[in-house]
């Protein structure tokens, strides 16, 4: 039992959001007003741990998927550091996944549900890792950017109402600083490197910075269709647009000050201070994070793969009447 809403499936959730007791819920939106943490064994709307377990299983989906693209480059990298500092960061990566998935499962779903949901397609994943790494580039531009935009992200959220999101998204936080300066060294090496170096950093910087990145922060808030009820219960700390903003303000000075474009020919700051750029396609937005994206089938392939083939070790490992594995014997 997990609080006093044990999730069975979604439609007893939504059937049982509409019948809250008031005072309860006047209470519990009191407490967040507060700024006082949510935890675990506490009440809670069921509609809140439903859009809690869905963001933050949606992101430790990203995680693990996020770790392929990269993953694919760790035998190609250019030299020993950068490889060293890849497997590292895409050791990370699937780490972030472990404790996503760890807070999930306080709000009463278990680890092999959300795997089985990720691969069958039902769970959604961040937009960006649909999207081929062509080249070494394309890994420089993911270290440095993506992370950049998925610090945006959890520094915000890791202010939010969610105990454990909260502690696992400050963790998080630490090893993607070091994921950007790494991501950040090696964007810099190739856009101060030779003609060819550079070209290939700003070919990666095309693909990936329209529309994968002007995507990431999801859709404009005026189609957001949780943002509202989000940011009033502090899941969310800023809304798409603010976020998107803000990762413009931050990162567009840091990509022109190395002197490379970015492909968007209405991209600037206005007076007010803020960016002015074009709309992506948001239908292809849709088709990407529902299934119809250059790499999804591909990635979780991959991902069923693993699953498949490393169930013998779980089940190994979960096997109580086995004392010592002896690998390949
Ligand atoms: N991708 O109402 P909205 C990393 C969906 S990994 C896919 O605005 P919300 C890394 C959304 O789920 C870090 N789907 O949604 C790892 C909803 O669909 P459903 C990834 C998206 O939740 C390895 C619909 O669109 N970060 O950094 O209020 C290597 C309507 O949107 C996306 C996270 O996962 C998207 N980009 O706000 C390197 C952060 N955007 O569920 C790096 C956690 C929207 O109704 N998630 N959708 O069918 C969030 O913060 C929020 O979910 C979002 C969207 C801000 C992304």
């Amino acid at each position: 039992m997990y609080g006093n809403a044990y999730i069975e499936n979604d439609t007893k959730l939504v059937q049982s959001a509409q019948v809250e007791d008031p005072e309860k819920l006047a209470e519990f939106e009191a407490r967040i007003a507060r700024g006082e943490k949510i935890e675990p064994d506490d009440w809670m709307p069921a509609e809140y741990r439903r859009q809690v377990l869905r963001m933050i299983e949606q992101h430790a989906h990203s995680e693990i998927i996020g770790a392929l693209p990269e993953g694919t480059w760790i035998t190609r990298a250019p030299t020993l550091k950068r490889k060293l500092a890849l497997i590292a960061k895409v050791q990370d990566e699937v780490g972030h996944g472990h404790l996503l998935y760890a807070a999930a499962e306080t709000l009463g779903k278990s680890r092999e549900a959300m795997i089985n949901d990720l691969l069958s397609g039902k769970s959604k994943y961040s937009n960006v890792f649909n999207y081929p790494a062509k080249t070494w580039a394309d890994i420089a531009v993911i270290g440095f950017l993506v992370d950049a935009g998925a610090i945006v992200n959890q520094l915000a959220n890791a202010k939010g109402s969610y105990g454990p999101y909260c502690r696992a998204l400050e963790r998080i936080c630490y090893e993607e600083s070091f994921h950007l300066k790494q991501g950040y060294d090696a964007f810099v090496a190739l856009a101060t490197g030779t003609p060819m170096q550079r070209e290939m950093v700003q070919d990666a910087l095309n693909r990936w910075w329209f529309p994968p990145l002007m995507h990431f922060f999801g859709p404009p808030d005026t189609i957001s269709v949780h943002t509202e009820k989000l940011m009033r219960w502090k899941v969310k700390m800023m809304s798409n647009e603010e976020m998107r903003q803000d990762f413009m303000e931050q990162y567009v000075p840091k990509i022109w000050e190395l002197g490379l474009t970015l492909p968007d020919p209405k991209l600037k700051k206005k007076e007010d201070g803020s960016w002015e750029y074009t709309q992506p396609d948001w239908d292809e937005f849709f088709r990407v994070i529902n299934g119809d994206g250059p790499c999804n089938k591909e990635r979780l392939a991959v991902r069923r793969y693993a699953e498949e083939n490393g169930r013998w070790v779980r089940e190994a490992l979960m096997n109580p009447t086995i004392k010592h594995i002896v690998p390949y014997a």
